[in-house]
């Protein structure tokens, strides 16, 4: 098996390069959501992803991209948004894996950490490149959005359905964002302190804006999504503390944190289409 291994990622090596730009992009796409589909419909509909990853038989990919998805109680939305994302970014070439970080129990949802969490776990399988934060029920419209990383921090959402597709507000840096291994590292991540709806988007963006990065985005036609209606999780009540948080990011970044992200990993169990990583923030590791 592992003579086998050796002679496909040889193969690899002796590939060209992807193009700059795929030969398979289709842009602005109509989504369905049909609604009687399951998992396994999902699975059959892509057959060339094994344990969540993928990688063009063509050519070499550009980038190697982790999607990090942080997630609870939320099924059917990860069944559309893996059902969509997986052709998605087959059409850009990409080598990817995609990573569900699952918070155990139902005390206070921590998004920001569970996604430190999907950055330090999904190192452990390969030196990903570029990173992809990504809310479970977002789907993007446009595949000409593309999901790599730049020179600078990407803000991947410039609108979406329910906001009329403009941005929300000019700091905005919600839903879907992408930073290099390099980004990420400098910044030290996402805030571990977090709990609840807010502020962790502002965090990271204020984290960027201290290391003198600027924020980029697609232009407004392209950076499209359609959010899958929900209403407020409960665990997931409104911080109220945000604001303060907010307040201390340059004296706290530093030391708050991927180096002082704390967890106990509950399991790391690879399925076909993604990987799934939950952790509980309670018991300490
Ligand atoms: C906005 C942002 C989001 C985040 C959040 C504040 C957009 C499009 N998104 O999302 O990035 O900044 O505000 O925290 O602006 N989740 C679960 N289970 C739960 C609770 C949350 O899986 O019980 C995950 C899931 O991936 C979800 C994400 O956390 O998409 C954000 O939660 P939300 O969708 O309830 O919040 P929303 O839409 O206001
Ligand atoms: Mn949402």
């Amino acid at each position: 098996k592992e003579i086998l291994a050796d002679e496909a990622s040889v193969k690899r090596a002796d590939l060209d390069n992807c193009p700059s730009v795929s030969p398979h992009l289709r842009g602005q796409n109509k989504l369905f959501f049909k609604p009687d589909l399951t998992l396994e419909d999902v699975q059959a509909e892509n057959p060339k992803v094994h344990r969540g990853r993928y990688h063009p038989e063509e050519c070499k990919a550009l980038q190697r991209v982790a999607i990090l998805i942080p997630h609870r109680n939320r099924e059917r939305h990860l069944m559309y948004l893996l059902q969509h994302l997986h052709p998605f970014l087959q059409r850009q070439q990409l080598e990817y894996g995609i990573y569900i970080i699952h918070q155990a129990g139902s005390k206070t949802f921590n998004r920001a950490k569970l996604l430190n969490v999907g950055f330090i776990e999904a190192l452990k399988d390969e030196i990903w490149d570029c990173f992809i934060f990504h809310d479970v029920d977002l789907v993007p419209e446009n595949d000409l959005n593309l999901y790599r990383c730049e020179d600078q921090p990407k803000h991947l959402v410039v609108g979406r359905n329910s906001t009329g597709y403009r941005l929300r507000y000019s700091g905005y840096f919600g839903g879907v964002t992408a930073l290099s291994r390099e980004q990420f590292f400098k910044v030290n991540g996402f805030s571990n302190n977090y709990w609840g709806w807010g502020g962790e988007d502002d965090d990271l963006r204020l984290r960027v804006e201290l290391h003198r990065m600027k924020i980029i985005r697609p232009m407004p036609d392209v950076g499209k999504y359609t959010m899958i209606f929900h209403t407020r999780d409960p665990g997931n009540e409104v911080n109220i503390g945000r604001m303060k948080l907010l307040h201390q990011v340059s004296r706290v970044w530093r030391t708050d944190g991927l180096n002082s992200c704390v967890y106990k990993l509950l399991s790391v169990d690879y399925n076909p289409l993604y990987v799934n990583i939950t952790v509980d923030f309670w018991t300490g590791p």
